[in-house]
């Protein structure tokens, strides 16, 4: 058995609709065994788009990584034939963290997620279900990386009870 750290994130359509039906087909894939809480988010890299909603989720897996990473792939794409239209942007986007403490460099494959230390909508959530989870290459735990993480982008709790 394999644990697992992703990120899931959705700015397009019912966007708690989307992330809650991630995560229940997540559980296709092993145990969804901790999630954060929600966070309404800034949109980074791209900026001119909706804001996101972003959550965190601890899953305990027989996969491996890349196995992992296709049922992910498959899920994104499930969901977001749902509601949207063809070339629509994807309604949910599931990030693979971490993978016990594997380091891997695959061309379709990279972890620990190469970006998540640049990024608060990441760690703010991750920092939640696991402050002390170490880096495996960097060794800094979570709650390290968010004190060093210089993103400046807005993350704010959402319930999930919110319209
Ligand atoms: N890939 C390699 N490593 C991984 C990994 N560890 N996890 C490859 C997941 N995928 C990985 O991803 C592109 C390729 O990355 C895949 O083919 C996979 O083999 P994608 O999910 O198809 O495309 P994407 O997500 O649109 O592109 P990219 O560059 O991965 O974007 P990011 O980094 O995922 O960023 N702002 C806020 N506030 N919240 C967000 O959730 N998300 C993004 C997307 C940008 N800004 C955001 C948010
Ligand atoms: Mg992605």
């Amino acid at each position: 058995m394999h644990i697992a750290y992703l990120s899931a994130g959705s700015n397009l359509g019912d966007r708690r609709h989307n992330l809650k039906s991630a995560l229940k087909r997540m559980d296709g894939a092993g145990t969804v065994r901790a999630t954060s809480s929600l966070f309404e988010t800034e949109p980074v890299g791209l900026r001119d788009q909706p804001w996101f909603l972003n959550l965190a989720f601890e899953l305990a897996t027989g996969l491996p990584a890349e196995g992992l990473l296709r049922f992910c792939q498959t899920t994104e794409v499930r969901l977001g034939r749902i509601r949207t239209f063809r070339n629509a942007p994807r309604t949910v986007d599931l990030d693979l963290l971490f993978f016990d403490d594997d380091v891997i460099n695959e061309p379709d494959l990279t972890v620990p997620h190469p970006r998540m230390g640049q990024r608060r909508f990441v760690l703010v959530p991750l920092a939640e279900i696991a402050p002390g989870l170490r880096h495996p290459v960097s060794k800094l735990t979570i709650r390290e990386m968010l004190q060093r993480c210089e993103d400046p982008s807005e993350v704010r709790p959402y319930d999930w009870a919110d319209g």
